[in-house]
C-alpha cells in the first residue's frame, strides 16, 4: 500500500478538482474537497478502498474471509456475486469516471462535467461503501455480532448518543429497513457536533451529510439479500447484526474521530 498517502491524495484531489472546474477556482475547490472528503490515503487502514499505485487504477479488494464464512446469515452465492460482480462493476465505473474527469481537466472542455461527476459519485460511492461493508463484517465465531466491547470509546459513545446499545440497534435496523428502494443505513461520526448518528443513504451516494464519516453500514440493495431473504429485508438486517465486526468498527471510529 505504500507511501500512498501523498499519491492517493494527489489523485483524489485531481479528480475532485476536475469535477469542480465549473463551480470555483481549483484552489478553493481543492481546499474544500480536502476538508470534506477523506482521500483514500486518509481512510482507516481497515477500510481503505482498493487502489493500485502501479497502474493508477482503483482495484477490487480481496474479501477478508471466504464467501461462505458468513453463513447462515449471508449466503455464499450472494457474497460471490456481490463482491465479484457488483463491487467489481463499481470499481470499473469509478476508473472510467476518473479517466473522463482527467480528460476534462486536461482539455478544459467541461460540457460533460455534470455527467461524469455523477458517475464518479455513484461508482466511487459504490467502491467505498462496499469496502467498508466487507471490512465491518466477520463470522460470528471470529468476532462477528454482539456489541462493542464494554469500556471501549465506541461503546461509551454509543451509550452517550443513543442511550444504550439496544436503542442504537433498534434505530439502525429500522433505518435500514425503511430505506426507499436501493441504499444503505450508516452509523456515522459527525465531525461538527462530534456525535454518532444513524443515517440513511439512497443509492450509493445520496443523503449522506457532508462532514460525516461512515464507520459501519448495511447494504440494503436487493442484490445484498434477495437470493436468501427475497422481500424480507427486515430478516436480512437482523441477520446482518449477527456478523458486525465491532472490534474493526471501533478501530475505524478511532481513526475517523482523530482524523479531523
Ligand atoms: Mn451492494
Amino acid at each position: 500500500m505504500s507511501s500512498a498517502h501523498g499519491i492517493d491524495r494527489r489523485a483524489a484531489l485531481g479528480v475532485l478538482g476536475a469535477a469542480g472546474v465549473v463551480a470555483m477556482s481549483a484552489t478553493a475547490f481543492a481546499r474544500q474537497a480536502a476538508a470534506a472528503v477523506p482521500a483514500p490515503g486518509n481512510a482507516p487502514a481497515d477500510a481503505r478502498p482498493g487502489w493500485d499505485e502501479a497502474t493508477g487504477q482503483y482495484v477490487l479488494p480481496a474479501l477478508p474471509y471466504a464467501p461462505e464464512a458468513l453463513e447462515p446469515h449471508i449466503d455464499a452465492e450472494t457474497m460471490r456475486l456481490h463482491h465479484g460482480k457488483h463491487h467489481q462493476a463499481y470499481v470499473n465505473g469509478l476508473n472510467k469516471a476518473v479517466g473522463e474527469l482527467r480528460k476534462i481537466a486536461e482539455t478544459g472542455d467541461a460540457a460533460l462535467v455534470k455527467h461524469w461527476s455523477r458517475e464518479l459519485a455513484f461508482h466511487g460511492g459504490g467502491h467505498v461503501n462496499h469496502t467498508i461493508f466487507w471490512a465491518v463484517m466477520a463470522p460470528p465465531d471470529k468476532g462477528g455480532g454482539g456489541a462493542p466491547q464494554p469500556g471501549t470509546e465506541l461503546a461509551a459513545q454509543i451509550d452517550r448518543d443513543f442511550g444504550s446499545f439496544s436503542r442504537f440497534s433498534a434505530l439502525f435496523q429500522a433505518s435500514a429497513v425503511a430505506v426507499e428502494a436501493s441504499g444503505w443505513a450508516w452509523l456515522v461520526w459527525d465531525h461538527v457536533s462530534r456525535r454518532l448518528m444513524v443515517q440513511q443513504m439512497e443509492r450509493q451516494q445520496d443523503l449522506l451529510m457532508t462532514y460525516a464519516s461512515p464507520i459501519m453500514g448495511a447494504d440494503v440493495w436487493e442484490h445484498a439479500y434477495y437470493l436468501r431473504y427475497q422481500n424480507r429485508r427486515a430478516d436480512y438486517v437482523k441477520a446482518f447484526m449477527n456478523v458486525i465486526n465491532w472490534p474493526v468498527v471501533d478501530r475505524i471510529f478511532a481513526t475517523v474521530r482523530g482524523a479531523r
